[in-house]
């Protein structure tokens, strides 16, 4: 009898993946392979790639002490680095003479579809295993989705709530409410005291990756070194432990605020950890309902953070394999301008985004407000091309997959899916930054000023985006009170508007 190969793919670092469930260390043999084309099909940032290859390889290290036999195919193993995961898999096949290949699916379409002709390609039986880690399975967001004129994560998640029994006391939501976010918006306060993040020791394992990825990737974007994210189980178990015990009690408050300087604030900091499956969803919100039980943290915090969980991210997922394999193609509002050339330096004046993009390069990390309300307001309102502010998207952040980066990207930042999911463009001025951040104080624009060289960029661009953008979006009934005001503007304001917006966009288009 042939030997049964479970492949298991960098974002699939979990002890109980599907395709490992069954697996005996007597037979099988775990295949895992550093792979050129995933490395380089987007140029990722150096600490993404680092963060993936050293969590491979001290998984792969935990399954040899369990007693299997890893195939695990290093980059740097030979002079020729392993193209792909089909060759990664042809070259074990032969190797080990296996007759049957176990997988879970992958989470990416372009990898699911490589998975499906694998059975074709080798000649031999290929399971592709559901991928239980997530909590709603694709049948289960379809049932939920199907008929539905528009899908609102909202109702979703109250059905994820019901289904769980997080947060749920008698068939209800815990304090009477299904949702906290009201209370989640606060502003940020002089002298708040963000606490300090456990710092790991690289080890050998990382050192040889960091040398790996200096060396092969120099040329990708973003700051390697230093390098403190956790690459093991244990590691990530205490981070999540960490932060529920430290950050979590002001998560909900401080949700949407900026602070200068203060990259994390009290966020989780776990998405990349969740990703990969080195945290498991369940575990995290479990963590958190259990801090509220004890009276450790308050409902909003918790209530915040695992609606994060099992709201979004599930309906995120959801929204991603219901319309691919075309979502990555909308462009609603047919946006072409390119990427300005300082979305990779950080070096503009607009100091939201100056900080937003500078942390981005140093920690391959940024929080959702930065995300949303800086970077993708910026990109909405400069009429960026979608598939650049995608890649773009793909390439910084170290928890960046394609079924979580695009959604969030096509649909929730830039409407170019026309609001299969958003009520409205999340479109704003600076004073939703001003109101929400430390960051005008400090910008050579003025935040107040809303015409003329002196003034902040969003504030005109903002006008101009529903100016240019009337066509589509004047008929939507939440845009109405915008469109309004905009209505009532004199001509002179309007043509200082254009005139504002057409002189930074030769600004950026020339640079
Ligand atoms: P926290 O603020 O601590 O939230 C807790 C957890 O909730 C996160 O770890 C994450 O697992 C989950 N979560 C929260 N919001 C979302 C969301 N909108 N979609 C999915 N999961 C969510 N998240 C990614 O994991 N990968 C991406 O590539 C990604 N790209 C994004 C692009 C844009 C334009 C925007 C607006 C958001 C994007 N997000 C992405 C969602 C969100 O910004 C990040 O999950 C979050 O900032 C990660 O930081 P954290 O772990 O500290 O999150
Ligand atoms: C993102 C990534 C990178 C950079 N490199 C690898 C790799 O060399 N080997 C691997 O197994 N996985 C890698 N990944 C994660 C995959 O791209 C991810 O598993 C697929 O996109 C499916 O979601
Ligand atoms: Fe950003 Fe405008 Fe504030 Fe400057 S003034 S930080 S550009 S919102």
């Amino acid at each position: 009898m042939g030997k049964t190969l479970r492949m298991v793919l960098g974002d699939q670092l979990s002890r109980d993946l599907s395709a490992l469930r069954d697996a005996d260390p007597e037979h099988d043999v775990i295949v895992m392979a550093e792979v050129w084309d995933e490395a380089t099909y987007v140029q990722h940032h150096k600490k993404k790639i680092a963060f993936i290859f050293a969590a491979m390889r001290h998984f792969a290290a935990g399954l040899e002490a369990e007693g299997f036999t890893v195939d695990y195919r290093r980059l740097d193993a030979d002079d020729d680095a392993i193209a792909s995961f089909t060759d990664a898999l042809r070259a074990a096949v032969e190797r080990h003479g296996a007759d049957r290949i176990v997988v879970t699916e992958a989470a990416e379409w372009r990898v699911l579809a490589m998975q499906q002709g694998w059975a074709d390609l080798f000649g031999i039986q290929v399971d592709v295993r559901l991928d239980d880690r997530f909590i709603a399975s694709h049948a289960d967001f379809a049932r939920w989705a199907d008929g539905r004129k528009a899908l609102r994560m909202e109702y979703f998640y109250r059905e994820m709530r019901k289904a769980t029994g997080y947060l749920m006391e008698d068939g209800g939501p815990a304090g009477g409410q299904w949702n906290f976010d009201a209370d989640n918006r606060a502003p940020p306060k002089d002298g708040l005291d963000f606490p300090d993040r456990p710092d790991w020791t690289v080890d050998e394992t990382t050192r040889e990756v960091l040398d790996l990825v200096a060396d092969r990737f120099g040329g990708h974007f973003g700051d390697l070194e230093p390098f403190a994210y956790p690459v093991t189980r244990r590691q990530a178990l205490y981070y999540l432990n960490w932060f529920v015990e430290h950050a979590l009690p002001d998560f909900g408050t401080f949700q949407d605020a900026m602070v200068t300087g203060a990259a994390l604030m009290f966020h989780s900091h776990l998405s990349a950890l969740i990703n990969v499956g080195l945290l498991d969803p369940r575990e995290c919100c479990e963590r958190a309902e259990k801090a509220w039980r004890d009276g450790a943290v308050p409902i909003n915090a918790a209530e915040g953070f695992i609606r994060q969980i099992i709201g979004w991210r599930e309906f995120i997922r959801g929204v991603y394999w219901r319309n691919m394999p075309d979502y990555g193609d909308s462009n609603a509002l047919g946006a072409t301008r390119d990427l300005p050339d300082w979305f990779w330096s950080g070096e503009t004046h607009m100091n939201c985004l100056r900080q937003a993009i500078t942390e981005t390069k140093e920690n391959a990390y940024a929080h959702h407000i930065q995300r949303l309300m800086v970077i993708g307001n910026f990109s909405l309102l400069a009429g960026l091309d979608p598939k650049q502010v995608q890649e773009w998207f793909l390439i910084v952040y170290h928890d960046a997959y394609e079924w979580v980066e695009m959604p969030n990207v096509v649909g929730m930042a830039l409407y170019a899916d026309d609001g299969l999911f958003a009520s409205k463009p999340y479109a704003s001025s600076g004073a939703y930054i001003d109101k929400m951040s430390d960051y005008c104080g400090s910008c050579r624009y003025r935040v107040k000023v809303k015409n003329g060289p002196k003034a902040c960029p969003f504030n005109y661009l903002y006008w101009n985006f529903l100016i240019e953008n009337r066509e589509t979006l004047a008929g939507n009934r939440r845009m109405g009170m915008m469109y309004g005001t905009l209505d009532r503007m004199s001509d002179d304001k309007v043509e200082a508007v254009r005139t504002d917006a057409a002189r930074f966009f030769k600004g950026i288009d020339e640079a």
